[in-house]
Parts: C-alpha cells; structure tokens; sequence
C-alpha cells in the first residue's frame, strides 16, 4: 500500500449502493453486466489506483491513455485550483484571456515542424470533427471547394462525433447508426496482418504497398475531390495496429503529390507516449493538421488540440480583417481551468523529461509483452514505445469473452489493463519503472493462463 495518503483521500465518496447505479448510461461499457458486478474506482496516487473497497490497482493503461505522467500530480492540482481562484471562465470567442496564448505557444514549441498554430477543443473526438472542418473549409478558402471527401482507414478510431465516426473504421461504432454518416468517405485497408507480420517487433516491415491503396482510391473519386486523409500513426482503440515501415512516409508522399491534406489523429500517440512528444517526430513524417487530447491535460481536465501547419492558417487570414475566418469553436474552447491543468502537465513532461522517456522504456517493454508467446492461445503480440498489445485467439462463435475473463483475472489480481475484442492492451503511465513493467506482464501471463 501506498504510504502517503493523499488529501484527496479524506474526501471518498462512498461506494454507491447496487440500486445506486441504475442512473448512470455508463460510456463504451455493458452495463448490465457491470452494474451486477461494478468495478469501482475510488483513488489514485503514482501508478496506482485504489478501488472503493480500498484494493490497489496498478494502472497499466494511464486511466484510458490519457494519465502520461502518472496520477495525483500536485502541481496540476495547485494550477488549476490557483486559477479556478483567479477566473473560472472567459469567453474565448472575440475575447481572450493570456494563459490561453502562453498555452498555444508552449505547444507550437514543441510541435513538429511548421505546426505551429493550435485551435482548443474539449476531447479527442472534438478536435477530429474540428480538423475535418478546417480540411474542408481551407479548400475553400483556396478556391478549392469542391474538395469535400475524406479517406479514413478500416479499424481506425477518431471519437464519437458524427465526422470521427464517417471516418472511422471499427464495425461496432458504425453499425447501429446505419447510413447516418458524413457522405463522400471512403476507406484505406487497415495494416494489420497476422499471416506475414506476427509477433514483430516494433513496427513491422511487410506492409508498406497497403499505402498505395491510397492512388487507388484517388483514380476512383479523383484528386479534385477530395480534402484529406486521416489515420492515426498507431491505432489504438482497434487493438493497436502498427504502419509498416515505410508506410506513413509514402501516404505523405501520395497525399503532396494530390495535393490533399494529411491529418495524424495522435490522440493517443501524442505527448510522448511512442518516444518522442508526438508520433510525427517518432516516425519523421509530418502531417498538415495533428489533433490530440488526452495527454495534454494528464487527463486532469478534459481538453484538446488541433495542431496545424501555418500555411492553413495563413490560407484563412485573408478578406476585410473584421471577418470571422473560421465560423467554429466551442464554449470551452481554451477553458482558463484546462489552460492552467495543460501547463502544469507541460512543465511536469519537461522536468521530469517524459516525452522521451518511452524511448528507453520501449525495449524492457518489449522484451516483457514477447515473453508472452506461447502463451495460450496467444496469436500475436505487437508493441511500440510505451505500447503493449497481445492478441488471443478468439473462442468459435464467442468473440472478445477470452480477453475479457483475462481482463478480469488481471484487475482481481490488482493490475489494470484494457480490453478490446480479443486484444488485451498496455499503455501505462510514462512514470512507469521497468519493475512494474514486469509486475504488469507477470501478472498478465497468470490471468493468460488460467483462461481456457
Ligand atoms: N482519436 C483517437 C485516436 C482516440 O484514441 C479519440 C480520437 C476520441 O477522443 P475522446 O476524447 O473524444 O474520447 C480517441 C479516444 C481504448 C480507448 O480503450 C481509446 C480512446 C477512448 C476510450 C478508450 O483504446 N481513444
């Protein structure tokens, strides 16, 4: 157990009572099964949490890939507290509030290159509609504006809004909203092949030619219509799937020569979970607009950012200089309270050096999570940076209820990792020391092989 008892910690709210739950429509969660069985999360310090009925729980998924440099950073805590004493809320739209300028350049500092123009957001699937919307209006503004398709990629996850989700490639977050999807969008195959890329190593090499489905896909709509490409560099929600070497580079390659735009969707990526402060800089590849969340707050304050090329603003800054250049933004677009939880994170991953961190952390990782083949039932195991991911082989007619018992088995035994159909992934916190790292992977080849 943890020795220092947060002040938090004198302020639990007692666990609900089994009747108590029915009102909360939980997110992504089967919530019959869960509230006859709840799984309640109550506190959390470093690289654990501590459930309600005061178990501890080390996080091997960073919260959902957004808690990067670990839980209970009190410098967070006093910033936002400092700033909810100061002013709560101001108006972003035609008024300005200066923390939300410092943030925009911290974050343009430490952008690829030429990215150096940030437009706030509330959440990972915010900032994708905002940078379809800018991709489509910048066209425009460049006498461009029949460009209004959008390729996206199968397995691929960009939120929950109606445009993440049009462009969006995983079955389940399509198919119970029918045909109501943004028109004019079409797919890239997805890169994961277990038949020539099983169990590599860091990014796999067979695979670089599914990025000339692109020219495919352009001889189809043609060039003329189309406003850009989204893919994350890994995706994550689908079970963590890797570009082959090779491949980001040469949809780059593809998307200059068509003059369409490429967004990187580093929602999970970004802040330094692959190595370096986002995957573009990893992989040298730079897109025209980045959108990213999670890690931009440690998860503290729900916030997020698209990144974009300067050329795209530019494009906008012209006409009678009272116009309005993008008629888009939020309420809380730059909420003074985010502003303040995303410096203090900002200066937590420079102190301490986090952003690089996976960097060396990405070998022991690797080393641990192949241990795992032979494993039972075990089909594949994939990982990059501080990303860990086994796949099992589903059960005939039952899929995703194999890595879900190993789900389980793992959080009964005090370790916390994610599931998403027979892939059991790990995503821990950048603070993680190479023990846990073991203590994680150890634990997980238990519950492995104890599941039939
Ligand atoms: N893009 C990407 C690449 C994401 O991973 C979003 C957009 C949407 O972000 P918001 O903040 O709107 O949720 C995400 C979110 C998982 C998991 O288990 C992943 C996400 C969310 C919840 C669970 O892999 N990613």
């Amino acid at each position: 157990m943890n020795a220092r008892i947060t002040p938090a910690a004198t302020h639990i709210t007692p666990a609900p009572a089994s009747g108590e739950l029915d009102a909360f429509w939980m997110p992504f969660t089967a919530n019959r099964q869960f509230k006859a069985h709840p799984r309640l999360l109550a506190r959390a310090e470093g690289m654990h949490y501590w459930t309600a009925d005061g178990r501890q729980v080390i996080d091997a998924v960073a919260g959902l890939w957004c808690v990067n440099a670990g839980h209970g950073r009190r410098e967070i805590t006093e910033a936002v507290t400092r700033q909810l004493n100061t002013m709560e809320f101001a108006p972003a739209f035609q008024m300005g509030h200066p923390i939300a300028f410092e943030l925009a350049n911290r974050l343009a500092a430490i952008a690829p290159p030429g990215m150096d123009r940030v437009f706030f957001t509330n959440s990972g699937s915010e900032s994708v509609d905002t940078a379809l919307k800018i991709a489509v209006a910048y066209h425009r503004a460049r006498g461009a504006g029949q460009r209004t398709r959008f390729i996206g990629r199968e397995k691929g996850y960009h939120g929950v809004g109606f445009g993440g989700m049009s462009v969006g490639g995983m079955v389940n977050n399509r198919k119970f909203f029918g045909s109501s999807m943004l028109p004019g969008v079409d797919h890239l195959p997805h890169t994961l092949d277990l038949g020539h890329n099983a169990f590599s190593r860091g990014l796999p090499h067979w695979g670089m030619h599914l990025a000339n489905e692109l020219e495919r896909l352009i001889a189809l709509h043609d060039a003329s219509t189309i406003a850009a490409v989204i893919v994350e560099p890994i995706s994550g929600s689908a079970g963590v799937v890797l570009p082959p070497v090779g491949y980001l580079k040469r949809l780059r390659e593809i998307c200059d020569k068509h003059d369409i735009l490429l967004i990187f969707d580093e929602v999970i990526t970004g802040f330094g979970r692959i190595g370096k402060p986002f995957a573009a800089l990893a992989f040298d590849v730079t897109p025209d607009l980045m959108t990213t969340a999670k890690g931009l707050t440690n998860g503290a304050v729900p916030m997020g950012a698209v990144f974009s090329q300067r050329k795209i603003y530019d494009a906008f800054m012209q006409g009678p200089d009272n116009t309005i250049e993008l008629f888009h933004g939020y309420t809380y677009s730059a909420h003074p309270v985010a502003c303040a939880a995303a410096l203090a994170t900002l200066d937590i991953y420079a102190k301490e050096e986090l952003l690089t961190r996976a960097a060396t952390l990405s070998s022991p990782l690797e080393d641990a999570v192949h241990s795992l083949r032979g494993a039972p039932h075990v089909i594949d195991i994939r990982n990059y940076g501080l990303i860990g991911a086994v796949e099992l082989e589903p059960r005939a007619g039952k899929p995703g209820t194999r890595a879900y018992e190993v789900f389980l088995k793992c959080f009964e035994r005090g370790v916390l990792v994610r599931q998403s159909g027979d892939v059991i992934t790990v995503s821990p916190p950048l603070v993680v020391e190479t023990k846990q790292i073991t203590q994680i992977v150890e634990t997980l080849a238990e519950a492995i092989r104890e599941t039939a």
